[in-house]
């Protein structure tokens, strides 16, 4: 017995570190800077990325309003979820395209949402598999007057190098 058993302490300890070292998600958007395409005084595109789903970030009228959370690293993306507005103004959520790209300016689709949000809603994106990125964009892409006011987002990711 004892030539086997510190064997297979060793075995399950190493099984143990893999998975929480190498496929835990953790929402790494969170405190990371925001660029609003416009921005009221008072709710900067911060309110997205706070942890707090009673406030929000809030951009003047456009006819496509978008948010740009900056990782500041590259991540592999696996799903975004993005949080409305619970205070009555749900529904400025509409019609928004989610994209994620290495550059600001080389961004591909991780999916869209059709349709209006209603107070609080949590709407799940999932990026097709193997999708890394820095920059995370949420973008209204119907209607000619719109405001984009998330009240938070979450992108759940693993940091890659
Ligand atoms: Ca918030």
């Amino acid at each position: 017995m004892s030539p086997i058993w510190p064997l297979v302490v060793l075995t399950c300890s190493s099984c143990f570190d893999l998975i929480l070292g190498s496929h835990e998600l953790t929402n790494v958007a969170y405190s990371k800077s925001v660029t609003l395409s416009s921005a009221l005084d008072n709710c900067p595109g911060s309110k997205a990325v706070n942890g707090l789903f009673g406030d929000y970030a809030h951009t003047h009228m456009e006819k496509s309003p978008w948010l740009r959370i900056d990782l500041a690293a590259r991540y592999r993306i696996h799903e975004i979820e993005i949080f409305a507005r619970n205070d009555g103004h749900g529904h400025q959520l509409h019609d928004f395209d989610v994209k994620v790209g290495e550059e600001k300016y080389d961004m591909h689709l991780c999916g869209h949402f059709t349709g209006t949000a209603y107070n609080g809603q949590r709407i799940a994106i999932w990026c097709p598999h193997n999708t890394v990125g820095r920059y995370v964009q949420v973008q209204i892409v119907s209607g000619s007057k719109n405001w984009m006011t998330p009240a938070e987002i979450l992108v759940w990711g693993v940091h890659v190098y």
